[in-house]
C-alpha cells in the first residue's frame, strides 16, 4: 500500500546484488554557481553474479539531464524518470557518457553539491552522489575515479578532489583547471570535491614504510591560526593506527576541508575529508577543552575510516554499523590511549576510565532513549524509509559497544588476529556484519553464531543479579537472570533469544580490597576481576573458597551495553564509591546513589510533597571531594548528577518539572552543604600560566567549574559571582570563559539576584567573539540552556534571540546552538505545561523542512519520547506532531513523526 504521502519502504532482506558494474569513472565539473555542467564517463559492464535485466537504472535527484552518449555515439534509448534514468539497448560492455547540470547556489539541503561561503563543497553520504550525476549510486559498486575540476581562477583559486593531483593549469579567459585521481576503487559516497578561496597548514610526515606523506588543513583565510591542533590530532592518528592496527596511509596526500556549513560532524571522503568547522577550528581564546578534545576524536574517527569503511565498506546501508561501530570503538580507543599518555600506570588508568564513563554516560542517555522510543532499532537495521534517519546512537553508539565486547571476549590480541583477518580476506571489497563477526571467530577459533543477536535484536538488555553466599561452605553463587528493558512493540518484535554477554565482576572484601577469584571446578583463583560469558536466559555462576562475604563489582567496566539490576544498599553504594578498583564501577555507585535519591525526590515533587535529602548522599559527595588519591577529572564526573534528560527516561511517567525541581533542589543541597569545600577546590584547581590543553589542566579546569557552578546556585550566590566575574575577566581560555559566564546566568536565574553582572558580561562575549562563527554559536546556545526563573521565559529569550542579526536557521551550527539547544538541552523550559515549547518546536520543524530535510528530521527526533510524558504533556505534544504531520514534505521529517505517531 502505497501513495505518495507513503514513502517506501527499503528492507534489507530484498537485498539484491547491482545487476551493473562501474571499473571507472572520469569526471568533469565545469563549476559554476548558478548552473554547474557535469560530464560523467564511465565504463561499465554487467555483473556476472546478477540476473540479466534489460536497462539499466541510473540514480538521479534534482538535475538537469543534457545528453548521453554510449561508445561514443549519440543514445537515444534514455529516459529520464522520478528516480533518474532509464537508459535501454545495452551492450554487455561499454562506455556511457552522461551530461547533465545541478544548482549548486540553490542548495540548502547540504547535500549533493552546495556553495557555503562563497565556496563549493560536496557531501555524498549516504545518496548525494546522484544529486550530482546520474550513477549507480550505491556503496556495493566500486570504481576508480578521475576528477577535472574547471573554474574561475580568481574566484576558486584551490581546486581538490580525492587522491593525486595528476595536473594542472591554465585555461585561458581567467579560468583554470586541476585534474585529481583516486588510485583506490571506492564508492561514490566517498566522492568528494572542494574548490574555493582557501588557505592550508601543511606538514609532512613519514610513515612506518618510509614514505612520505604530504598532510594538509585546508580552512578559510581568517581561521589559519586554528588549524594546528586538528594537524597534531591527525598526525597522532596515523601514528596510532599504525602502532595498533599495524594499519598504514596508502595515499600519498591526505587533506582536510573545514565548511561553516554542515549537516553533521565530518565526512570521510577517500584523502580529502571535509569537516564541519566546529570540529577542526581551536585555539585557546575560542575553543573549550571539550573543543579539543573532540576535534581530536572526530579527526581521528575520520581517518581511522580510511581503512575502516573506505578500504573495506559496507555492501549496502543496513551494514552502515560495520564501518560506523567499528570507527566509534577505534576513536574511543584513540582517545583513551591519547589521554592516558604512552606509560601505563595509576594515572593513565584513571584518564582512560574518565574517558569511557564519558562515552557510557552518551549511550545510556541517548542510545538507551532511543532503544525505548519509536526509532528503535537493531544496531544492523531491517528497513527504512530514509537512510539519512538511521546514522543514530544505536549504529554509531551501541554499534561500537558491540565491537568492544569482542575485544572483551577475546581479549586485544585475539581481537587484532580478527581485524588482521578481516582486512586480508576483505580489503576492496563491500562486505557486511556477518563477515566481520566471522572474521573475528575464524581467527579466533571461536563459534560467535549467537553473538549474531546483538546485531538483530532492538530494546536494551536487562539483567538482574540475585546472589547468595553460604559462610559455611564459603560459596559465593550468583543467578544472571537476562531479558530486555521496557522497550516499544517494534524492538520487541525483534527479540528472539538470550544474548552472548560478556558480564564482567568482581568481589569486594569488608577492607574494601578485591578477593581472589577462584570459579567452582578450578584449582587455582584467576585474578581479581573476571568476564563471565553468559548465554543462557538463566545462568549461575559459582565462586569457591570465598573468605567473607563479599560485595559484587558488577559488569566492570561496562562490559556490555545493558542495564543491571541488583538491590544495593545506600551504604552499600557508598562503601563501592569510596573502595571499588574498578574506576568505572566507583562513578556508577555514585551515579546510582544519586539517581536513586534524586528520582524518589521527583515522584515527591510531583505530587506537590515536600522534599528533604538523605545525608548519606551528602555525605558520600563529601567524599569525593576529600579524596586527594583521585584525579580532578574524575572527581568531576563523580560529583556531577545524572542529567535531567536521563532522569525523566528512568520515570514510569516523564514528568519534566518534577525532575527539575528535584535536580535543583539537590544541586543546591549540595551547594550549602558542601559550600566550604567547593571554594577550597576552586582555589585548588586554578591553572595559572599559559593554556594547556592537556588532559591533567582540562580535569583541573573542568573540577574547578564546576564548583563554580555549585556555587552559583547558592541562595545567596555573591561570593560565587564575585568570582565568576573576576574568572571572565581574567581568563586566557575560553574553557574559563564560557564556564564563568554560565555561572553568571546561572546565579541570575534565581529572581532574587541583579542580573546586570550577567547581562554585561553577555554583551561582552558578543562583541568580543562577534567575528567568531562557532563562539557565537556558544553564545546562543548558553542561553538557550539557560535555567529559567520567575524573571526569565527562555522561550521568549530564544524567540528573541532569533530575531538577532546572527541569527540564521540556515547554517545547520546556528540553528542548532539555538533551536536544538533549547528543544534538546533545556527539557524543563522546553517541556513548559502550556505546550509553548511544542508549538515553537512545530514551527522550527516545519520551516527547518523546507530548506533542509536532513537537520529537520534531526530536530524533529526531539519530540518522539513523547508518549512516556505526563497525560496533559502528551495531549499538547500529539497536536504539535499533528500539526507537523500536515506540513511536512520531505521523507526525512514524514518518517520521523509517522514513527512517533505510530
Ligand atoms: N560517515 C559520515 C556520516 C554521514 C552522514 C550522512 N547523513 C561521518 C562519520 O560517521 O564519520
Ligand atoms: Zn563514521
Amino acid at each position: 500500500m502505497s501513495n505518495s504521502t507513503t514513502p517506501a519502504v527499503i528492507r534489507r532482506a530484498d537485498y539484491t546484488p547491482p545487476a551493473f558494474l562501474i571499473d571507472t569513472v572520469a569526471l568533469e565539473f565545469n563549476l559554476v554557481p548558478e548552473r554547474t555542467v557535469v560530464r560523467n564517463t564511465m565504463r561499465l559492464r554487467r555483473n556476472p553474479d546478477a540476473a540479466p535485466t534489460a536497462t539499466l537504472e541510473l540514480m538521479g535527484e534534482q538535475m538537469e539531464f543534457i545528453s548521453a552518449t554510449l561508445d561514443g555515439r549519440p543514445h537515444a534509448d534514455v529516459h529520464v524518470n522520478e528516480n533518474g534514468l532509464s537508459v535501454s539497448n545495452i551492450p554487455d560492455a561499454f562506455e556511457l557518457t552522461i551530461e547533465s547540470a545541478c544548482k549548486p547556489a540553490e542548495n540548502t539541503t547540504l547535500s549533493g553539491l552546495y556553495v557555503s561561503g562563497g565556496n563549493f563543497f560536496t557531501q555524498c553520504e549516504a545518496e548525494g552522489f546522484r544529486r550530482i550525476t546520474y550513477f549507480l549510486d550505491r556503496p556495493d559498486v566500486m570504481a576508480t575515479y578521475t576528477v577535472t575540476l574547471r573554474a574561475d581562477k580568481t574566484a576558486y583559486p584551490v581546486l581538490l578532489s580525492n587522491g593525486n593531483l595528476i595536473e594542472e593549469g591554465d585555461l585561458g579567459d581567467g579560468r583554470h583547471f586541476a585534474r585529481w585521481e583516486d588510485p583506490f576503487k571506492k564508492p561514490s559516497y566517498l566522492f568528494a570535491l572542494v574548490a574555493g578561496k582557501l588557505v592550508k597548514l601543511e606538514q609532512r610526515m613519514k610513515t612506518g614504510s618510509g614514505k612520505e606523506k604530504l598532510l594538509q588543513v585546508w580552512v578559510e583565510p581568517h581561521d589559519l591560526d586554528k588549524t594546528q591542533h586538528a594537524m597534531d590530532s591527525l598526525v597522532h592518528s596515523i601514528e596510532w593506527d599504525e602502532r595498533r592496527f599495524g594499519l598504514e596511509l596508502d595515499l600519498d596526500r591526505f587533506m582536510i576541508v573545514a565548511v561553516s556549513d554542515f549537516n553533521m560532524g565530518a565526512m570521510e571522503n577517500k584523502g580529502l575529508n571535509i569537516f564541519n568547522t566546529k570540529y577542526v577550528l581551536a585555539n585557546p581564546e575560542t575553543a573549550t577543552d571539550v573543543d579539543f578534545s573532540n576535534i581530536e576524536a572526530v579527526v581521528g574517527h575520520e581517518y581511522f575510516h580510511n581503512w575502516t569503511g573506505n578500504r573495506v565498506t559496507c555492501r549496502d546501508w543496513f551494514q552502515l554499523s560495520l564501518k560506523e561501530g567499528l570507527t566509534v570503538f577505534r576513536d574511543q580507543e584513540f582517545s583513551a590511549d591519547m589521554a592516558a599518555g604512552l606509560e601505563p600506570g595509576a594515572a593513565s588508568d584513571a584518564a582512560r576510565a574518565t574517558k569511557r564513563i564519558d562515552d557510557v554516560r552518551v549511550l545510556r542517555q541517548m542510545q538507551f532513549a532511543e532503544d525505548a522510543g519509536p526509532m528503535a532499532h537493531p544496531v544492523r537495521p531491517e528497513s527504512y524509509v530514509e537512510i539519512n534517519n538511521f546514522y543514530t546512537m544505536t549504529v554509531y553508539e551501541k554499534g561500537s559497544e558491540v565491537v568492544r565486547m569482542y575485544q572483551t571476549l577475546l581479549g586485544r590480541d585475539g581481537f587484532r588476529r580478527g581485524m588482521d583477518l578481516y582486512f586480508q580476506r576483505h580489503d576492496g571489497q563491500a562486505v557486511t556484519c556477518d563477515d566481520f563477526r566471522h572474521a573475528m571467530a575464524d581467527a579466533n577459533g571461536r563459534d560467535l553464531a549467537q553473538f549474531e543477536r546483538w546485531y538483530s535484536q532492538a530494546g536494551t538488555p536487562r539483567i538482574t543479579v540475585r546472589a547468595r553466599y553460604d559462610a559455611a561452605t564459603k560459596r559465593y553463587v550468583l543467578t544472571l537472570t537476562q531479558g530486555y528493558a521496557e522497550a516499544s512493540e517494534a524492538a520487541r518484535a525483534t527479540q528472539k533469544g538470550p544474548l552472548l554477554i560478556p558480564f564482567s565482576l568482581g568481589l569486594i572484601g569488608k577492607n574494601g580490597a578485591d578477593l581472589p577469584l577462584k570459579l567452582d571446578g578450578e584449582k587455582e583463583p584467576q585474578g581479581t576481576t573476571r568476564v563471565l560469558e553468559f548465554t543462557e536466559q538463566e545462568q549461575t555462576f559459582t565462586f569457591t573458597d570465598v573468605a567473607e562475604e563479599p560485595l559484587p563489582s558488577l559488569l566492570r567496566n561496562f562490559s556490555a551495553p545493558v542495564v543491571v539490576d541488583y538491590d544495593y544498599t545506600n551504604e552499600q553504594l557508598a562503601f563501592l564509591l569510596a573502595h571499588d578498583s574498578d574506576p568505572f564501577n566507583r562513578w556508577e555507585a555514585g551515579q546510582r546513589l544519586a539517581t536513586r535519591e534524586l528520582l524518589a525526590l521527583a515522584d515527591r515533587a510531583s505530587k506537590g510533597e515536600e522534599l528533604t535529602l538523605d545525608d548519606q548522599v551528602v555525605s558520600a559527595f563529601a567524599q569525593v571531594l576529600d579524596n586527594t588519591t583521585l584525579t580532578p577529572a574524575f572527581q568531576e564526573l563523580a560529583l556531577m548528577l545524572p542529567s535531567e534528560g536521563y532522569l525523566a527516561e528512568q520515570m514510569a511517567v516523564s514528568d519534566p518539572a518534577a525532575v527539575h525541581a528535584a535536580r535543583v533542589f539537590v544541586s543546591r543541597r549540595l551547594a550549602t552543604g558542601l559550600h566550604d569545600r567547593w571554594l577550597a577546590v576552586y582555589e585548588a584547581n586554578r591553572t595559572p600560566g599559559e593554556y594547556r590543553a592537556t588532559p591533567d589542566d582540562a580535569g583541573k579546569r573542568g573540577l574547578k567549574n564546576l564548583a563554580l557552578a555549585y556555587l552559583s546556585q547558592l541562595d545567596d550566590p555573591t561570593r560565587a559571582i564575585e568570582l565568576a566575574s573576576a574568572q571572565y575577566d581574567a581568563a586566557n581560555n575560553m574553557t574559563d570563559r564560557s564556564a564563568a559566564l554560565s555561572a553568571l546566568l546561572t546565579a541570575g536565574a534565581s529572581g532574587s539576584v541583579d542580573t546586570t553582572v550577567a547581562d554585561a558580561a553577555l554583551s561582552d562575549f558578543y562583541q568580543r567573539f562577534e567575528s567568531e562563527p562557532l563562539v557565537i554559536d556558544k553564545w546562543f546556545a548558553l542561553q538557550a540552556t539557560q535555567r529559567g526563573g520567575p524573571k526569565r521565559n527562555v522561550l521568549e529569550i530564544v524567540r528573541k534571540l532569533m530575531q538577532h542579526p546572527a541569527f540564521t536557521l540556515k547554517n545547520p551550527n546556528r540553528a542548532r546552538s539555538l533551536i536544538f539547544s533549547f528543544c534538546g538541552a533545556n527539557p524543563a523550559q522546553f517541556h513548559a505545561a502550556d505546550g509553548s515549547g511544542y508549538a515553537f518546536w512545530a514551527e522550527q520543524v516545519v520551516a527547518l523542512d523546507a530548506m533542509n530535510p536532513q537537520v529537520a528530521a534531526r530536530l524533529a527526533r526531539t519530540l518522539e519520547q513523547w508518549r512516556r510524558y505526563t497525560p496533559a504533556l502528551r495531549e499538547q505534544a500529539h497536536a504539535a506532531l499533528e500539526e507537523v504531520a500536515s506540513k511536512v514534505k520531505s521523507r526525512d521529517v514524514r518518517e520521523i513523526v509517522e514513527k512517533a505517531l505510530g
